[in-house]
């Protein structure tokens, strides 16, 4: 059977490919759930893609997903930067947490170099726009072992 991996992503990421592409692209969130669904199947993880631009909604799917999902993936946006109640509650989830990041978070502004998400997160993946996702979930195979990646 599948294992389940939560796709969790922060506020402003529904407006993916509508604003600001010389930075975060021309792909849509649609997109990146397109592409993880179908490479999912090959490795045996089934996914579900969320997007809030609320942070306590952000908190109660990482609380849901202790019971319901293997591994978390997640791009907090700029929740990152600020959200200790986003750290708390991942430091409540007992499997394996991956921080993406589209943009080189590294290369900007000095207030995104700070993660309070990074204190928890497994591995962290930035710069390398909507495959970041892609990335992640492959990792992810492995520390789930769900299949090879
Ligand atoms: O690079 C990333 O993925 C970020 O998490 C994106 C956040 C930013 O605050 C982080 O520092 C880095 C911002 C997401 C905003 O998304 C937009 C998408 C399209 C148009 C405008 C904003």
């Amino acid at each position: 059977m599948s294992k389940l991996i939560y796709i969790l992503n922060g506020p402003n990421l529904n407006l993916l490919g509508q604003r600001q592409p010389e930075i975060y692209g021309r792909g849509t969130l649609a997109d990146v759930e397109t592409d993880c669904t179908t490479l999912g199947k090959d490795l045996g993880l089934e996914i579900r893609l969320l997007q809030s631009n609320h942070e306590g909604q952000i908190v109660d799917w990482i609380h849901e997903a202790r019971d319901a999902a293997a591994g978390i993936i997640i791009n907090p946006a700029a929740f990152t930067h600020t959200s200790v109640a986003l750290l708390d509650a991942l430091n409540t989830f007992d499997g394996p947490v991956l921080e993406v990041h589209i943009s080189n978070v590294h290369k900007r502004e000095s207030f995104r170099q700070h993660s309070y998400v990074s204190l928890r997160a497994d591995g962290v993946i930035a710069g390398c726009g909507l495959q970041g996702y892609a990335l992640a979930l492959r990792r992810m195979a492995v520390l789930t072992e769900a299949k090879e990646a």
